[in-house]
């Protein structure tokens, strides 16, 4: 029998630098992962490059105009017969102040104390080598 090919659906995430320090947003309630940190971003959509679909979520999330750097990872997770694939890239100048369009709140966080925060388990697993691959 022919194994199922999940459907890896492409997600771009920014690693918004600020020193030794990184941004992450808490999801929003009805969101699934709700209450949980992730990285500002999302799905790429059709006719979007992944470094255009991560400056548009830039834009509508935090409202800053970022220049996308290099693509540090990509990671995949399996939610059943889906996928995400997780492309993590990084961001170290921005325009604007981040604020929370999107996310219930933003705070920068210590590379070292990323593990202790409630983070998705596709980020949770790449976390290691995220932080070892950052400058
Ligand atoms: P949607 O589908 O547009 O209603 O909205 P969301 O918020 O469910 O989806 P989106 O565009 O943020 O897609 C990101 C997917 O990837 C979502 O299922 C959560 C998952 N994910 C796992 N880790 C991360 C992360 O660090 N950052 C982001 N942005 N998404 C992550």
């Amino acid at each position: 029998m022919k194994a199922k090919r999940p459907n890896w659906i492409p997600v771009v995430t920014g690693l918004i630098m600020k020193g030794d320090q990184v941004l992450v947003g808490l999801r929003p309630e009805g969101k699934n992962l709700a209450g949980q940190w992730e990285f500002p971003g999302g799905k790429i959509e059709a006719n979007e490059t992944p470094e255009g679909a991560l400056q548009r979520e830039l834009k509508e999330e935090l409202g800053i105009e970022a220049e996308v750097g290099a693509i540090v990872f990509a990671g995949t997770h399996s939610y059943g017969e889906t996928g995400i694939l997780l492309l993590f890239y990084i961001v170290k100048y921005w325009k604007g102040e981040p604020k929370p369009f999107y996310h219930r709140e933003l705070k920068w966080v210590h590379l070292k104390d990323l593990q202790d925060l409630d983070i998705p388990g596709a980020n949770r697993k790449v976390l290691p080598h995220i932080v070892q691959l950052l400058p």
